[in-house]
């Protein structure tokens, strides 16, 4: 792959709020919203090129920034699942299948459908997996909507359709930065859920979701500052109201809401990130960003009290994100 075959695509709302998505992994490359003063700030964290997104090392780091991931967001252990008395064998490293593996999702370079101007901008693309890719069964047929609101909500909505019974679970990656630069300790953060996945050594879920008690650092049911907290948890949402996760920024007044049809959200709060590209913003860095990945739950095709990942053939996979930012005004 060459830079050649990079293009990013631009929407605009009549609020100045612009997206860039980089067909890549068709992933998000930029979301510059207007602040509390009225200054445009990129809140999304990622590489400052494009070309850095073709490095050998960005694939080895695989921290698919602003990607849509798949086949299967998150790990499925030992790299196996088994289908209908089938056992399928999918690229693993030290036991882990991570975000779809090495040509997972984020790797491919997206076809751009459509594109719509005006009010409530938006674009669509498509990937195409085929039967066996991975080791995953189906030809899949990916589609992903972007549409930027006039009132400053990114909606996501992810769709699959397989030809064959698979499994399937996609997310968007994207890492956020609500000031545009420094780091997002102070950025207050509550996640509605009372409950998270337990995991091993390796991060692999053991099928038991824990109680999260107010004690435990990592309890957001209650908003809170982050701090130094590293999370890289997957929250079982409570679905009692109307939203699932809300992050806030006292700095700039940015608040960003997240409401999604998936029955889990993965934080991802690294205390750093990679050293080999320049950032897109002036990041520090420690706790440079945020990820929200709305999803179902990693590992399900091997817990039975897990929902089902199983896409029959001719059903349509279905994944919708809301990211709604508003400047509150004290
Ligand atoms: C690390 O464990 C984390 C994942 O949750 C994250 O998605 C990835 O880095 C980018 O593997």
């Amino acid at each position: 792959m060459t830079t050649n075959n990079l293009q990013i695509y631009k929407l605009t709302n009549t609020a100045e709020t612009t997206l860039e998505i980089l067909n890549l992994g068709a992933s998000v490359f930029s979301l510059k919203i207007n602040d509390i003063e009225g200054n445009l700030i990129n809140i999304v964290v990622g590489p400052e090129k494009k070309e850095d997104y073709i490095t050998e090392e960005y694939l080895q780091e695989n921290m698919c920034f602003g990607a849509s991931i798949g086949r299967y967001a998150g790990r499925i252990s030992d790299g196996e699942f088994k289908l209908d008395e089938t056992n399928y064998k999918l690229f693993q490293n030290d036991g882990v299948h991570l975000h779809g593996g090495i040509r997972g999702l984020q790797h491919k370079i997206w076809n751009m459908n459509s594109q719509t101007f005006g009010e409530n901008p938006s674009m669509s693309l498509s990937c195409f997996s085929e039967d066996g890719e991975e080791g995953y069964p189906g030809n899949l047929k990916v589609e992903v909507c972007y549409t930027l609101t006039e009132e400053n909500e990114l909606k996501i909505e992810y769709t699959a359709k397989s030809d064959k019974k698979t499994i399937v679970n996609l997310t968007n990656h994207t890492y956020f930065n609500l000031n545009g630069e420094g780091s997002v300790s102070g950025h207050e953060l509550q996640i509605n859920a009372a409950k998270n996945l337990e995991v091993d050594a390796k991060l692999r879920p053991i099928g038991i979701l824990r109680t999260l008690n107010l004690e435990t650092e990592k309890n957001f049911s209650v908003s809170k500052k982050i701090e130094n907290i590293q999370v890289d948890d997957t929250f079982v949402l409570d679905k009692l109201d109307e939203t699932d996760a809300r992050v806030y920024s006292a700095k700039t007044k940015i608040e960003l809401i997240l409401k999604t049809n998936q029955p889990a959200v993965v934080i991802f709060i690294p205390k750093n990130l990679p050293h080999h590209w320049n950032y897109n913003t002036r990041v520090s860095k420690q706790f440079p960003s945020i990820c929200l990945e709305a999803q179902n739950y990693p590992d399900a095709p091997n817990h039975s009290n897990f929902p089902s990942a199983i896409l029959n053939a001719g059903d349509t996979y279905t994944n919708k994100i809301s990211y709604k930012f508003n400047v509150v005004k004290d």
